[in-house]
């Protein structure tokens, strides 16, 4: 017997029990199954789990080589194979500033040196120092990118909101979609608005369109030579920011060893840095730092990441899970969804091993939600009462930075309910004891026995962001190391953006002929004939 067999075997035993049953034989279950990390509850005993799950997925864990997976990331080993590169956003928050190396040299210099440059330049601009080339100082920063160099720092200044200053606003434009850009122009007075062009390859087809459309619109109203005050880049394209037209002196840089969706603690979150100032980014890099240390040191059964990496793949490998729900009850966490949906779906939704064999087993789950309560009144329907299994994430502060009346008792009240309702369900009896008509009673019935991990810290500080972020990081790690894919590339996102090439052309050239399959030819043909009658 594998240990792959062994969970498949205790899978089918599991399917047929219910999580009422193993509350009420065993009061201790919550005692057993939640650890706590700082300011850090995770409460994971309204799971399909009992001891022996837990003992069979950290032996899975182990047998997986999980520890020393980990450690060749924090030591700068060469973990992305296929791009032949390490992985070291743990450098970017490595706040006791230990050596790493890559290839026999220390990167904490370079790393210490731009956020020395990031913490001068976000100074200027809060403090009007730093001035547009009319004399004015700055009121609208416009980040300019996408994905790994948008979602990051877009989600943490919604998350961090309450740290910003009042004197900037701040806008992300990602899309492609010229709408994007132009409804963020029509915000911004020309002569003080900063754009952060954050790309790092400073390739990428969406942001050099959005970046070339704001440069001109500049231009048209302050000239040429207003260019170098009122553009920055972040990348690691020297070459190209130069070529853009945009002073390497106002060039932010960061390393191939940074992917893309792990970039937020880099000098892609200089959006950030303006907005909350340097110490609040220091103390978002200490939260992430600290979780760091825990998930390198604290043993399997006690790790954050690592048991709710365990309990995720437990789900989607073995219990038949597709999906997965994030569900903040935390306003400023409503961007979390869409950043995790790239950090986890980017990372692991992969189906060759690292070794490039094929994989016969479900990995990365499709990952979804909303913030609460809004999700209840939507598609919580399904999640109760639907017929499929949807692990959750719950995740809330005890206490508000804006406590006003009752709103955070009743959203806390809502999130524990919520948890307590989909793990015990409501039995017919139960349903018919309140005066239900029999005809109602199989509409009325609640199934449960629906899991979920319930995250609890006290109050949303940088600090405490730093490290949620960084769990999520690492669980992610932790399963794609068990399902033996590279984490750290994202060919899948290729294929769209070549074809997209080929069909640009055939838009705006009449004369090109049309070789695709039937449906793919009308489509174009239908977009020639509307836009060129
Ligand atoms: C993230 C991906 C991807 C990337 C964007 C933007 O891990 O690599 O989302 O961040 O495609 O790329 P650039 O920063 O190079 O513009």
């Amino acid at each position: 017997m594998t240990i792959y067999t062994d969970l498949v075997a205790h899978a089918e035993m599991m399917k047929t029990k219910h999580m009422r049953d193993l509350f009420a034989a065993d009061p201790n279950r919550f005692q057993k199954f939640h650890v706590t990390f700082g300011e850090f509850l995770l409460d994971y005993s309204k799971n399909h789990i009992t001891d022996e799950t837990m003992t069979l997925l950290q032996r899975l864990a182990h047998e997986s080589g999980l520890a020393q997976a980990r450690q060749d990331m924090f030591e700068g080993k060469r973990i992305n194979t296929t791009e032949n590169r390490p992985v070291l956003h743990i450098a970017l928050r490595n706040r006791d500033n230990h050596p790493i190396y890559v290839d026999g040299h220390d990167v904490m210099p370079e790393i210490n040196m731009v956020l020395d440059k990031m913490h001068v330049f976000s100074d200027d601009v809060r403090q009007g120092k730093w001035i547009g080339a009319t004399g004015k100082t700055i009121t609208h920063v416009v980040n300019i990118g996408i994905g790994g160099s948008d979602l990051g720092p877009a989600m943490a200044m919604n998350a961090l909101a309450f740290y910003k200053t009042k004197d900037i606003q701040f806008h992300f434009v990602s899309n492609v979609d010229g709408t994007d850009i132009v409804e963020t122009l029509k915000k911004c007075p020309a002569d003080r608005t900063l754009f952060i062009i954050s790309s790092k390859t400073f390739t990428t087809q969406e942001t050099l369109t959005n970046a070339q459309t704001a440069r001109a619109w500049l231009v048209a109203q302050l000239g040429e030579e207003a260019v170098s005050r009122h553009f920055v880049a972040v990348s690691t394209n020297i070459e190209a920011v130069r070529a853009f037209g945009i002073n390497p002196e106002n060039m932010f840089v960061f390393w191939d060893f940074v992917g893309g969706r792990y970039s937020m603690w880099s000098a892609i979150g200089l959006s950030l840095m303006i907005g909350i100032g340097y110490d609040n980014f220091i103390d978002m890099l200490t939260g992430a730092y600290e979780m760091d240390q825990h998930f390198l040191t604290a043993p399997f059964d006690k790790n954050m990441p690592v048991l709710m990496g365990l309990i995720g793949l437990w789900y989607t490998t073995y219990l038949g899970a597709e999906s997965y729900a994030v569900l903040p009850y935390d306003q400023y966490l409503n961007r979390l969804p869409a950043y995790l949906q790239q950090l986890d779906m980017e990372s692991n939704g992969k189906s060759v091993q690292k070794s490039g064999m094929p994989i016969s087993y479900h990995t990365g789950p499709i990952l979804f939600g909303e913030p609460g309560t809004n999700g209840q009144h939507s598609f919580y329907q399904l999640i109760h009462q639907g017929t499929h299994l949807i692990p959750i994430d719950f995740i809330a502060p005890i206490h508000s930075l804006n406590e006003t009346g009752d709103h955070h008792p009743i959203l806390l009240a809502n999130v524990v309910a919520q948890a307590e309702a989909l793990m015990r369900g409501k039995t017919a009896e139960e349903v018919r004891d309140e005066g239900t008509p029999e005809s109602l009673i199989p509409f009325k019935i609640f199934q449960g026995n629906h899991p979920s991990n319930m995250l609890l810290f006290d109050k949303m500080t940088p600090r405490v962001f730093g490290s949620l972020i960084a769990l999520y990081e690492h669980k992610i790690f932790v399963q794609g190391v068990i399902w033996k894919v590279n984490s750290f590339d994202q060919f899948g996102v290729e294929l769209g953006k070549q074809l997209a090439k080929t069909v640009l052309k055939e838009i705006k050239d009449y004369s090109q002929n049309l070789n695709h399959d039937s449906s793919t030819n009308a489509l174009i043909q239908k977009i020639r004939e509307k836009r060129h009658p």
